[in-house]
């Protein structure tokens, strides 16, 4: 699938300020691939798709989730927020016939992360984590480390995410912690 036919099926499914959300992301996600070497066709099209069922109803979500042989049931079990992210990929395969598993993959980690992120999940991560319209306490570190370590960033990102979900009580997805343990040890090995 091109560019330009995910962009017209990802704004009929989303409302204007998430839609200005997704070119945000498509705009950092290419300007990250072009830094650290992915390529910059897919971390268009992941980017541009990454949100795709922001808006679905939740209970849609976990069925669609539970039924995908592909994807852990532990999915369903730690909120709605993180639903859309392993949904949207179910439904980018099958509405939008999109079956490139980088780019799936690029959208059910968008979220949580995970631990060994291929070099195009970390840039759509990131992407959406740094995009200009972000506001998040700590924001402008995490760009500035951008600029330097995809890693470093990224581990960043995650810590920002773990102190916001601890702040407010919530379960915190696995893969959210295994991506933070695996790049924290990625980093101190490289001191
Ligand atoms: O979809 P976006 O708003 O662009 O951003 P996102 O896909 O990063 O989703 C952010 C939401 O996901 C926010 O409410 C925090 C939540 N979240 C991120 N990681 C985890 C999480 N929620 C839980 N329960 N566990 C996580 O590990
Ligand atoms: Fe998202
Ligand atoms: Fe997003």
């Amino acid at each position: 699938m091109n560019e330009q036919d995910a962009l017209k099926a990802v704004e009929k499914e989303l409302r204007p300020s998430r839609y200005a959300h997704t070119l945000r992301v498509r705009d950092s996600a290419v300007t990250l691939a072009e830094k650290y070497g992915v390529s910059r066709e897919d971390a268009r099209l992941a980017a541009v798709l990454h949100d795709y069922a922001k808006y679905r109803p939740a209970d849609r979500m976990k069925q669609v989730i539970l039924e995908a042989d592909w994807l852990d049931d532990e999915w369903t079990k730690y909120g709605e927020p993180i639903l859309h992210a392993p949904a949207g990929a179910v439904y980018v395969k099958n509405e939008l016939g999109c079956t490139d598993p980088d780019i799936l993959d690029a959208i059910v980690y968008h979220t949580t992360g995970k631990a060994g992120m291929t070099l195009l999940e970390k840039v759509i991560f990131l992407a959406d984590y740094i995009e200009p319209g972000r506001t998040t306490p700590g924001v402008d570190s995490v760009r500035e480390e951008a600029e330097h370590s995809l890693d470093r960033a990224c581990f960043l990102a995650l810590s920002g995410t773990i102190q916001f979900l601890v702040r407010r009580r919530q379960l915190i997805f696995p893969d959210t912690i295994h991506a933070y343990n695996d790049l924290a040890g990625k980093i101190m090995r490289k001191n």
